[in-house]
């Protein structure tokens, strides 16, 4: 038996961090569980890409930076997958989609994506890390957005890029083409009102118990 990968994606103050902490919290009642952070900023990949997303004036290709990302899942593929096989349930914050949708919003990147939608070159340096059981999206209008807290310095945090970034995420997370995927809508809910939606999601999906499948790898 293994446990359970769960996935917060959404824009940059969407919750995510408040509710993935939440979840694990939850989740630690019955089972081990652990929380992972992406980008995470504390390995030698992870130094280089907060170093971009800090500091304007230090470049990178975009295809580079989309590959670091990648990289930086890399660096924790043995540690998260062991996790999952001792039995912890493991919650990613940001993961494969917020590295598609980020890179996909930038015009210099539209290339690797066809007029039908295919991203196959922006999802290829993924394949073969674990799929998520679930995924779920937070999803709140950019006017909301606007009016959270915590809104820093870093390289993607502007409007504009951000309504992007939004379309992009809603054109690789279609609930109807993958039945992992959950759009929830936070618009107007309290922290304790979407931590208890999202809860009935990982209910309902069954995520919440240990379960016999094996790992499934992106393809
Ligand atoms: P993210 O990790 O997506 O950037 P955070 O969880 O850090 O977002 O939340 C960003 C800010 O919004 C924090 O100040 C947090 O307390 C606040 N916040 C989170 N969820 C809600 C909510 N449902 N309603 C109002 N404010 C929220
Ligand atoms: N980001 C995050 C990417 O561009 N690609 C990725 O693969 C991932 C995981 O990094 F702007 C971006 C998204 C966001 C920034 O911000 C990380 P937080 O606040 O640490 O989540
Ligand atoms: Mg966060």
């Amino acid at each position: 038996m293994r446990g359970q990968l769960i996935l917060i994606e959404g824009l940059d103050r969407s919750g995510k961090s408040t509710q993935a902490g939440l979840l694990t919290e939850r989740l630690a009642q019955a089972h081990s569980s652990q929380l992972y952070k992406f980008p995470d900023r504390s390995t030698p990949i992870g130094a280089l890409i907060n170093k971009y997303l800090t500091d304007s004036s230090f470049q990178l290709d975009d295809h580079s930076a989309h590959l670091l990302f990648s990289a930086n899942r890399w660096e924790l593929y043995t540690e998260l997958l062991q996790a999952l096989n001792d039995g912890k349930f493991v919650v990613l914050d940001r993961y494969i989609y917020s590295g598609i949708a980020y890179s996909l919003a930038k015009s210099s990147l539209k290339h690797a994506s066809s007029e039908l939608g295919d991203v196959d070159w922006l999802y290829s340096p993924d394949k073969g890390l674990p799929k998520p059981d679930l995924t779920l999206f937070l999803s709140l209008s950019i006017e909301e957005l606007g009016k959270r807290k915590g809104w820093g310095q870093e390289r993607y945090e502007l409007e504009q890029f951000q309504k992007e970034v939004k379309s992009c995420f809603l054109r690789i997370l279609d609930p109807s083409k993958d039945s992992t995927v959950h759009l929830v809508n936070v618009e107007g809910k309290s922290i304790h009102e979407v931590q208890q939606v999202i809860w009935d999601v990982v209910v309902e999906a069954g995520c919440d118990k240990l379960t016999e499948l094996p790992v499934q790898k992106l393809d």
